[in-house]
C-alpha cells in the first residue's frame, strides 16, 4: 500500500489527498486512454533534494499525449512546476512522482472526447523489485505474452492501457515463481520488461534493443547510454534474440522505479556467474552517483526542490 501524504495536485491546484477522487464514469477508467509518467526525486549528496530529469519526463508525457491525440490543457513548464510543487508541499526529500492525464467523466463511448484531467501524485517508494534485487539480481522469465507489435499500440507513448500487456506478463512470471517478465515482440525479438528496459553485456560490449522496436524510450535507458559513453563502454543497439540473453556475460534492467537491477537468471539459465557482474555494478554505482548529484553528466538533469 502507498503511504499517503498530505496533498495531491489536481487540475491546477493542491488538494487534500483524500479528496483527489474521480467519478466512476471517468472515460479512461473504461477504455484505458490516459498518459502518465514515473519520476524519482533523490536526496542529493549535499543534503538537498532534486528531481531527476524532470523536464525530460514531462516532455515524454507531452509526446505521449501528442501520439494518442489527448488534449493536454497544460504546457511543459506548468507540469514541471506542478511536480516540484507536490514534492515541496509534502516536504518529501526522496519520493516517486506520478503525473497522469486522463479523459474525465461526462461522455461515454469509444469515440467520446470528455475534457482531459491532470493529476500529480508523490509518494515514498523504495526499491521496485525487492530489497535484495539491486545487489543480488532477479530471476526473470520470458513471457508467453508477446509485447504488442509496433503498429498495434504506440509504445513510445506511456499510455495507461498499454499496461494490461505488462500486468499479464508480470503476473504470469510471479505466479511461476520468478521476479519479473521479459517480453518478446511478435517476431520473437527481445523488447523489454513489464516496466523496465534491458541491457546485456557480452565480451565487454553493451547491447540493447533499438528504439525502432516495440519499447518505451526509457529515460533511464538514455542515462545508461550516457554512462556507458563516460565509462568508455561500446554500445550496440540492434535486434536481440532470446538465446542471446541466455549466453550474456551480464544482464540488467533499467527504469525509474527499478533503477539499475541485475538479472541473475533467465528461464532457469544462470547468467554469467549468477551474481551481479562487474560492469553492471560499475554502471549501477555510477547511476546512483548521477541521480544523487555526485557525478554531473548534464546540469539540466537535476531539478532542485
Ligand atoms: N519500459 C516500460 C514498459 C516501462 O513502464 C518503464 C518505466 C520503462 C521501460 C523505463 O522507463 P524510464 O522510467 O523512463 O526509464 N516504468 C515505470 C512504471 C513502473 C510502475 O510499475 O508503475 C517506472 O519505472 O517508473
Amino acid at each position: 500500500m502507498v503511504d499517503k501524504v498530505e496533498k495531491i495536485w489536481m487540475d491546477g491546484e493542491l488538494i487534500p489527498w483524500d479528496e483527489a477522487n474521480v467519478h466512476i464514469l471517468t472515460h479512461s477508467l473504461h477504455y484505458g486512454l490516459g498518459v502518465f509518467e514515473g519520476i524519482r526525486c533523490y536526496k542529493q549528496h549535499d543534503g538537498e533534494s532534486a528531481i531527476f530529469r524532470l523536464r525530460d519526463h514531462i516532455r515524454r508525457m507531452v509526446d505521449s499525449a501528442h501520439i494518442v491525440r489527448l488534449d493536454l490543457p497544460y504546457e511543459i513548464d506548468q507540469l514541471v512546476e506542478a511536480s516540484a510543487e507536490v514534492v515541496r508541499a509534502n516536504q518529501l526529500d526522496e519520493c516517486y512522482i506520478r503525473p497522469i492525464a486522463f479523459l474525465g467523466a461526462g461522455a461515454m463511448g469509444v469515440g467520446a472526447r470528455p475534457p482531459t484531467r491532470v493529476g500529480v501524485i508523490a509518494w515514498r517508494w523504495g526499491t521496485y523489485l525487492g530489497d535484495d534485487a539491486l545487489s543480488r539480481g532477479i530471476r526473470a522469465k520470458i513471457s508467453s505474452f508477446a509485447r504488442v507489435g509496433v503498429n498495434s499500440l504506440m509504445t513510445k507513448a506511456k499510455v495507461t492501457g498499454h499496461y494490461v500487456n505488462s500486468i499479464l506478463a508480470n503476473r504470469e512470471a510471479h505466479q511461476a515463481g520468478y521476479d519479473e517478465a521479459i517480453l518478446l515482440d511478435p517476431q520473437g525479438f527481445v523488447t523489454e520488461g513489464s516496466g523496465e528496459n534491458l541491457f546485456l553485456i557480452r565480451d565487454g560490449v553493451l547491447y540493447s534493443p533499438s528504439l525502432g522496436g516495440s519499447i518505451l524510450s526509457g529515460i533511464t535507458r538514455h542515462t545508461v547510454t550516457r554512462i556507458a559513453k563516460e565509462l568508455g563502454l561500446p554500445l550496440v543497439e540492434r535486434p536481440i534474440s532470446r538465446d542471446e540473453l541466455y549466453i550474456a556475460d551480464e544482464l540488467f534492467m533499467v527504469g525509474t522505479a527499478a533503477e539499475v537491477t541485475p538479472i541473475s537468471e533467465v528461464d532457469d539459465r544462470r547468467i554469467g556467474s549468477g551474481v551481479r557482474g562487474e560492469i553492471t555494478e560499475k554502471i549501477q554505482s555510477t547511476y546512483f552517483d548521477v541521480v544523487r548529484g555526485k557525478l554531473v553528466l548534464d546540469e539540466e538533469w537535476l531539478h532542485r526542490i
